[in-house]
């Protein structure tokens, strides 16, 4: 009995010596590759999603490319491995990919059992319902019987059961495997419901055919906080995704953008010389201009904001708690000193 627990305890630790050191040096292999391998999704409006010439943009894509710009000085040094639900976590373990940035829900049990960590949010979101207009309802709560398009392998699945329950409403749940799929099965009738992180519902619908047919319902049932994620064991790696992201942030508050960074350098303020690497040693253990080449090749975390989800995007969504902290939100990174 007991050579056999000890056995598997042994087992374990080698296990777990194999995680370490597949995971340490991650920034090393990204230099020596050449690229960062960024996990994304399928395809989704705003977040990642590539065109017909497989150019792939959105909010994801830009911290990919944050990191790119951060590590390898050029932000287009990402090749994007696109991901459904169910496949995202075994990616990262395995160590397919470098990060997992894909509208992906910060839960107690992935960042404490998956071997992952969550690096920060790029957007507060929460899970809400899309509906046909033809359905005739105003609340979720009048969905009792309801059948539900819904997407394998997410916080939404088991969201959506517990919000069920909880308002003892029954509903049928119909899966699918990507977002594509869960659009299709919506839009052809096989449910009368999609539901879905409220953003997510936003892009999803401009994919209907007739996009005005459907509404979102007000109810937010849930938070989901999404954000990066990277494999745990590499600190050096975590710090640096952490930070890219952290950098986007602040350049926001600090007022830099793409545009303006040159000749906010040039001004003598020992904040922005800071950011831009004169004076300070990170400790990150990239070059030391690694923040203002975030800003200048991917801008600030509004400009993201804006371009791919906000009133310059086809979602037109509203920042509400994704505002900056000192604008009424909830988006608030640590000083960079
Ligand atoms: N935030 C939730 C849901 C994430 C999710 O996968 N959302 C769907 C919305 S339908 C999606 O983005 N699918 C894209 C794809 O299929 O690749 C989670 O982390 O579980």
């Amino acid at each position: 009995m007991k050579k056999i627990s000890l056995m598997a305890a042994s087992a374990a630790m080698a296990l777990s010596f194999t995680g370490l050191a597949q995971a340490a040096g991650t920034l090393d292999s990204v230099k020596e590759r050449g690229y960062v391998q960024c996990g994304v999704t399928t395809g989704l409006p705003g977040y990642s999603n590539p065109d017909d010439k497989g150019n792939w943009t959105g909010m994801d894509v830009d911290v990919c490319r944050a990191v790119a710009a951060a590590t390898l000085g050029a932000a287009d040094k990402v090749k994007y491995i696109p991901l459904n639900a169910k496949e995202r976590f075994t990616a990262l373990q395995s160590g397919e990919i470098d990060m997992l940035s894909r509208v992906t829900t910060w839960t107690l049990t992935r960042d404490g059992s998956l071997g992952v960590n969550f690096t920060g949010v790029t957007y507060y979101d929460g899970q809400g319902f899309l509906i046909s207009k033809k359905l005739g309802v105003k609340s979720a709560l009048e969905l009792d019987g309801a059948s539900v398009c819904i997407q394998a392998g997410t916080t939404t699945e088991l969201n959506a059961a517990d919000y069920f329950r909880e308002n003892k409403m029954t509903f049928e749940p119909v899966v699918f495997d990507t977002s594509d799929q869960t659009v299709k099965g919506f839009e052809s009738g096989r449910c009368d419901v999609l539901t879905s992180d409220q953003s997510q519902l936003y892009a999803m619908r401009i994919k209907l055919s007739n996009p005005s047919n459907a509404v979102v319902l007000p109810e937010i049932i849930s938070k989901e906080p999404l954000g990066p994620l990277v494999r745990q064991g590499d600190d050096e790696w975590f710090n640096i995704v952490k930070w890219s992201l952290y950098a986007m942030i602040n350049a926001e508050e600090m007022g830099l953008t793409s545009k303006n960074i040159d000749k906010m350098m040039t001004k003598g303020n020992p904040n922005i010389d800071r950011f831009a690497g004169k004076g300070i040693t990170s400790g990150l253990g990239i070059s030391g201009d690694w923040a203002y080449q975030i800003v200048k090749q991917v801008g600030n975390y509004g400009e993201a904001f804006d371009r791919n989800l906000g009133n310059g995007s086809p979602l037109k969504i509203e920042r509400g708690l994704n505002a900056l902290w000192n604008k009424g939100g909830l988006q608030y990174a640590p000083p960079m000193r």
